[in-house]
C-alpha cells in the first residue's frame, strides 16, 4: 500500500515538474530569428569548395553548406547585377515594375511603389543595416529617397553603384553622413571593411532580432586585392586568376568573420542565414567560372541565373544535405518574414515562397512548377525539367533543353518535341503579358551613342588599315 502511495506521489511530481517547465518556457516568448544574407558579385555556379572546385579553398563559406542545406538548382531573377537585387529586395519578380537593365539603377532606382525585405522586416521589429554594394539607385540621377536609409536599412555602410575595391566610389557611411563621402585611406579594401563594420553593428544591436544584408563588391571587376591574400596562391600563375582567388579568399575571410561573430553571440541556433550570389560568372572578363553550365553572366543561359546559393539555421534546417528542386531569390523574402513571424498579405503579390516547410519535410511538392526570365530581347521559362529559352549567342530562335538529361544545355529539342515548345511558349506569353514595360533602356541614351561610336571609328580603322 505504502509502495502504491509512493509511486503515485513520484508520478504526481514529476507531472507537475514537467508542468512547471513548459509553463516557464511558454512565459518567455522565443526570440524572433535574425536574418543574415551574404549576396556576391558575379561569382559563377563553378566557384567554392562546396560547389566542387576545389583550386580557391572557401571553408567559411563551404561551412554555410555543412551546416545548412545546399541549393542545386538555386536561381536568381535577373542575369545581373541590379535587377537580381531589385528581385531580392521585394520578392517580385523585377519585370513586374519595370526594372529590367541596369540603367534604372542610373535613372532613378527601385520604384517607390515596392516595398523592401528591410521595411516589412522593421515592421516586425526587426533592426536592419546593408553593409555592401546598393545598385539600386540614390547614386546616379536618382535622388536620396532611392539611397538604402529610405528603403528600410536603419544604416548603410558601402557604395550605391559598381566600385574600384580601393578608393571606392558613391561610398556612404550613414553613421558619418546620408551623403556620398570620399576615401582617402589608402589601404581601404571594401571586403575587408564591410566585414569589420557588419561585426561592429552586429556587437551593437545584439539585444534585439535583426536584418543584416551583406552584398559584397566581389567578384565583380575590376580585379583588386592587397597582397595578404595574392601571398596565399604563389601556384597560380595567371595573373587574373591569382586576383580573382585573393579576392575570393578574401571574401570567404569576411564571411568567417560575420559567422564567428554571430557563434561568439550565442545567436548561431536563431539566425537565418542566406548565402548566394547575383548572377553567373562572366569568364572572359573575371575568371569566374560557371562550371558545367552553359553561357554566362547577362544572358539567360544556365550560367547566367544558376548561382550558388545555400541556407542555414541550426536545429531548423537539415544539416550537410542538398535541396534538389529549383528555387530562386524571390523566394528569400517570404521565407524571411515567415521566419519572423510575418504573415505574407496576398495583396503583396509575391513570386517567392516560404522555403522552410519544404526545406524541413512538412511540404511536399516543389515550391515552383515554373520559373519565367525576361531581359530585353533574351528570355527563358523553366517548366519542370524543361527550358524554353532564347539567349545571346543562341539561333535567335527559340530552344528547348531538358535540364535533367542536359545540364549543359547542348541538345536543342525544339524540332523533335514541337509541342512542348508550344506549351511553354504559352506558358511565358501569358506570364509576358503581365510584365511592365522596362522603365529605362538597357543603355541609357549617351552609352549607346559613345558605343556607335567606337563601332564607327573600329570600321574606319578597318578600311584606312586595308586601303
Ligand atoms: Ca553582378
Amino acid at each position: 500500500m505504502r509502495f502504491r502511495w509512493l509511486a503515485a506521489m513520484a508520478i504526481l511530481l514529476s507531472w507537475s515538474a514537467a508542468t512547471a517547465v513548459t509553463t516557464q518556457a511558454a512565459d518567455k516568448p522565443a526570440r524572433k530569428p535574425n536574418i543574415l544574407i551574404f549576396l556576391a558579385d558575379d561569382l559563377g555556379y563553378g566557384e567554392l569548395g562546396c560547389q566542387g572546385n576545389p583550386q580557391i579553398p572557401t571553408p567559411h563559406i563551404d561551412a554555410i553548406a555543412k551546416a545548412g542545406t545546399r541549393f542545386t538548382q538555386g536561381y536568381v531573377s535577373g542575369p545581373y547585377c541590379s535587377p537580381t537585387r531589385a528581385g531580392l529586395m521585394t520578392g517580385r519578380y523585377q519585370t513586374r515594375f519595370g526594372h529590367e537593365f541596369n540603367s534604372v539603377a542610373q535613372k532613378s532606382g527601385l520604384a517607390l511603389t515596392e516595398t523592401t525585405i528591410a521595411t516589412r522586416l522593421k515592421s516586425l521589429g526587426y533592426q536592419t543595416s546593408a553593409v555592401g554594394k546598393w545598385h539600386l539607385g540614390g547614386g546616379g540621377m536618382g535622388g536620396p529617397e532611392y539611397r538604402p536609409m529610405n528603403r528600410g536599412f536603419d544604416e548603410f555602410f558601402g557604395t550605391l553603384a559598381n566600385t574600384p575595391f580601393y578608393h571606392p566610389t558613391q561610398f556612404i557611411d550613414s553613421r558619418v553622413s546620408p551623403e556620398v563621402q570620399k576615401i582617402t585611406d589608402e589601404e581601404f579594401y571594401t571586403t575587408d571593411k564591410y566585414a569589420e563594420r557588419a561585426v561592429d553593428w552586429l556587437e551593437k544591436h545584439k539585444a534585439d532580432p535583426w536584418f543584416l544584408y551583406v552584398p559584397f563588391n566581389a567578384q565583380h571587376a575590376p580585379l583588386q586585392a592587397p597582397k595578404k591574400y595574392l601571398d596565399r596562391f604563389p601556384e597560380i600563375s595567371d595573373e587574373k586568376r591569382k586576383i580573382f582567388a585573393a579576392m575570393l579568399s578574401s571574401m570567404d575571410d569576411a564571411v568567417g568573420s560575420v559567422m564567428k561573430k554571430v557563434r561568439d553571440l550565442g545567436q548561431e541556433e536563431e539566425t537565418l542565414v542566406f548565402y548566394l550570389a547575383d548572377n553567373g560568372g562572366p569568364t572572359a572578363s573575371t575568371t569566374s567560372q560557371n562550371g558545367p553550365l552553359h553561357g554566362f553572366k547577362a544572358t539567360t543561359w544556365e550560367g547566367g541565373v544558376r548561382v550558388p546559393f545555400m541556407v542555414q539555421w541550426k536545429g531548423k534546417i537539415p544539416a550537410g544535405k542538398t535541396y534538389d528542386s529549383p528555387v530562386i531569390q524571390l523566394d528569400i523574402l517570404p521565407t524571411a518574414i515567415r521566419a519572423a513571424g510575418g504573415e505574407v498579405a496576398a495583396d503583396w503579390k509575391l513570386d517567392g515562397v516560404d522555403l522552410l516547410p519544404y526545406l524541413t519535410g512538412t511540404a511536399t511538392g516543389k515550391p515552383h512548377e515554373t520559373l519565367y526570365w525576361r531581359f530585353g530581347d533574351q528570355w527563358a521559362i523553366r517548366h519542370g525539367d524543361h527550358k524554353l529559352l532564347v539567349a545571346r549567342g543562341g539561333t535567335k530562335s527559340a530552344e528547348l533543353y531538358n535540364l535533367a538529361a542536359d545540364i549543359g544545355e547542348s541538345k536543342d529539342l525544339a524540332a523533335a518535341e514541337p509541342e512542348k515548345v508550344k506549351e511553354l511558349q504559352g506558358l511565358w506569353d501569358r506570364w509576358n503579358a503581365e510584365q511592365a514595360e522596362p522603365s529605362a533602356p538597357k543603355e541609357p541614351p549617351q552609352q549607346q551613342q559613345n558605343r556607335k561610336q567606337q563601332r564607327q571609328q573600329k570600321k574606319k580603322a578597318a578600311a584606312d588599315a586595308a586601303s
